[in-house]
Formats: C-alpha cells, sequence, structure tokens
C-alpha cells in the first residue's frame, strides 16, 4: 500500500548570515535563494518547493534576525514573524562562529507551539572539540529539542536533515503542483541576481540601500529581454553604481546577465537603469511598492 501524502511549511530562522540561505539551496537542490558573504543578504522570504514521491515541503527561507535600525528592516523583521506563524516546522539555525542563538531569536522561539529543529551549520570551520561547549549552550536555549550539526556549504548531513524534516511532515495533499519549484515570480528572481551582485561588487552602505526592480521580463523564441531599475537612496550613490565610465554598472550587469542565462538556459539581453528614491527604506510608501509591507 502507499503511504499517505505528507506536507507542510518548514521556516528557516536565525541570525544573519549563519547560512540558512545556502542550507534551503541544499536541500531543494537549486539555487533559488541569493547567497553572498555578506550579513542581510536575504530580504524578503523566499519560498522554495521540495519534493519527493509522497512528500511536498514548502520551506521560508528569510532575513536574518536583527535589532532594526529602519523601516525596511522592521518590514524584514515582519516577514519573520509570518513565516513563523505559518510554519507546521520551524528550522533554528546557528553557526559554529555564532555563540547560540541571538537574544532577539530566543525571544521569538520562546512562544512557539510547532516542533524546533536547531541546526548548527558550518561545522567544517572547527574541530568537534571546540564546538561542544556551543552545543551545550543551544541545548539549553531551546530546551534540548532536536538538533542536527551540518555543513551546508559542503553537503555534510544535509541528506540526514532531510530525512528528519519529512518524518516530522504532518500528513496532507501537497500544496503546489510537483513540479513548481517557488511561488514567486520569475521577475523576483531576476532583481535578486542582480541585487547578488551589487552586494558582491559594491562596498559598505551602497548594496544596503539598493533595491532592484524587474519592470520588464519577456521570453521570446531566442532570447528574453529582461529590463531592471536599480533604485538608490541617494543622488551620490547613482554615481557609485553607474562608475567612472559606467564601468562599475557594465561589470555588475555582464555577471548578473551570465548567471541569469545559466538559470533560465537561455539568451538574455539585460538593460539596467539607475534611479533615485531618496530614502526609500524609511518610506512605507516606497515599501508597498517595493513589496516589503
Ligand atoms: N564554511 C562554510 N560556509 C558556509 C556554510 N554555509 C554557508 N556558508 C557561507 O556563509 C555565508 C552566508 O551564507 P548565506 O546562506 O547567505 O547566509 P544567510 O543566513 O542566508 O544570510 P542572510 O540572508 O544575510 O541572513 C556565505 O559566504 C556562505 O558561503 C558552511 O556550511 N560552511
Ligand atoms: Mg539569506
Amino acid at each position: 500500500m502507499k503511504n499517505a501524502e505528507k506536507s507542510g511549511w518548514v521556516s528557516v530562522i536565525g541570525s544573519p548570515n549563519v547560512g540558512k540561505s545556502t542550507l534551503v539551496n541544499a536541500l531543494v537542490g537549486e539555487k533559488l535563494s541569493i547567497v553572498t558573504h555578506k550579513p542581510q543578504t536575504t530580504r524578503k522570504r523566499i519560498t522554495a518547493i521540495a519534493n519527493g514521491p509522497d512528500f511536498q515541503m514548502v520551506f521560508s527561507d528569510t532575513p536574518g534576525v536583527l535589532k532594526p535600525h529602519y523601516k525596511m528592516q522592521e518590514a524584514m523583521m515582519q516577514k519573520v514573524g509570518e513565516a513563523m506563524e505559518d510554519a507546521d516546522i520551524i528550522m533554528a539555525m546557528t553557526d559554529v562562529e555564532e555563540n547560540g542563538f541571538n537574544e532577539e531569536l530566543v525571544k521569538r522561539l520562546q512562544h512557539v507551539k510547532v516542533p524546533i529543529i536547531a541546526v548548527l551549520n558550518k561545522v567544517d570551520l572547527k574541530k568537534p572539540e571546540e564546538t561542544a561547549a556551543k552545543i551545550e549552550l543551544i541545548k539549553t536555549q531551546l530546551k534540548s529539542r532536536e538538533l542536527i550539526m551540518v555543513s551546508a556549504l559542503h553537503d555534510f548531513n544535509v541528506k540526514e536533515l532531510k530525512k528528519i524534516l519529512v518524518s516530522m511532515l504532518p500528513e496532507g495533499e501537497p500544496f503546489f503542483p510537483k513540479d513548481q519549484m517557488s511561488d514567486l515570480p520569475e521577475r523576483f528572481f531576476a532583481a535578486e541576481i542582480i541585487r547578488e551582485k551589487i552586494l558582491m561588487y559594491y562596498q559598505k552602505e551602497v548594496p544596503y540601500s539598493v533595491e532592484v526592480i524587474v519592470e520588464e521580463f519577456r521570453e521570446e523564441e531566442k532570447i528574453t529581454f529582461i529590463r531592471a531599475v536599480i533604485y538608490v537612496n541617494r543622488h551620490t550613490q547613482k554615481g557609485i553604481i553607474i562608475g567612472h565610465k559606467g564601468d562599475a554598472l557594465k561589470r555588475t550587469a555582464t555577471a548578473a546577465r551570465k548567471d541569469m542565462e545559466k538559470w533560465l538556459n537561455a539568451k538574455v539581453f539585460l538593460e539596467v537603469q539607475v534611479k533615485v528614491k531618496k530614502d526609500w527604506r524609511d518610506s512605507e510608501s516606497h515599501l508597498k511598492n517595493f513589496g516589503y509591507m
């Protein structure tokens, strides 16, 4: 007899930079969520779906938990809250560099009613004896619920984690068609690819002052046309993004286009403009237009 179908929502939460997006990508086997070495890479809730013959897991990758300093960060934390409320299972994630879960996170986890699994990532960076004290701390913080050590980057224990998650899923029919990988549109992922390059190529506040919106995404037989706008906070940042003779923007757009071509398996024509939306990170109407609220 066939096993009953299982399905559920799994939300991944943790401090910035602990490897949440890397792990979600590894669990679904596809690079959906952007990853960089910088904190606050993820700003919205990214759904990524893992399908099996008798299960469907809908992961929500979320922004790293922090104390907000401006409205955009408040909206980011709102997304974390929503992902926690919708979850059937919560993966609370930390890494070997962090000293247990941060205070904000412990507070948020206290009221959770659904099962929590603790994940300690980046174990490739430390010897087991160096992490022993951390493991004890995590167990006290979460009152010794299930804990697994992984390396999302080097695929250590990821399959085992996935098995545990499947075993924890409630019974139920799939939420999405079995060939679907996300409920977010292609435009969103195209914009994220550009933002990933901006995080990689620009310094200090610049990447954190940028929003990318794809205004046109048109697939034709031989080529996909993508038109994107990079919005910045201040006029000076526009000059920085464009660079001397447009070199900086050219480098960013070329790197983004190459990734898009791999992702879509098609030739891409990418047009990128830069516009100023003064102090958009603190403006409710801009944040609404940009899909944060
Ligand atoms: N050594 C090592 N590095 C890792 C591992 N997992 C992720 N990283 C690196 O950690 C950095 C952050 O990874 P992300 O996946 O973007 O982290 P995140 O938690 O999603 O970060 P935010 O979106 O900013 O909250 C990247 O440079 C990853 O390559 C791991 O298992 N081992
Ligand atoms: Mg992330």
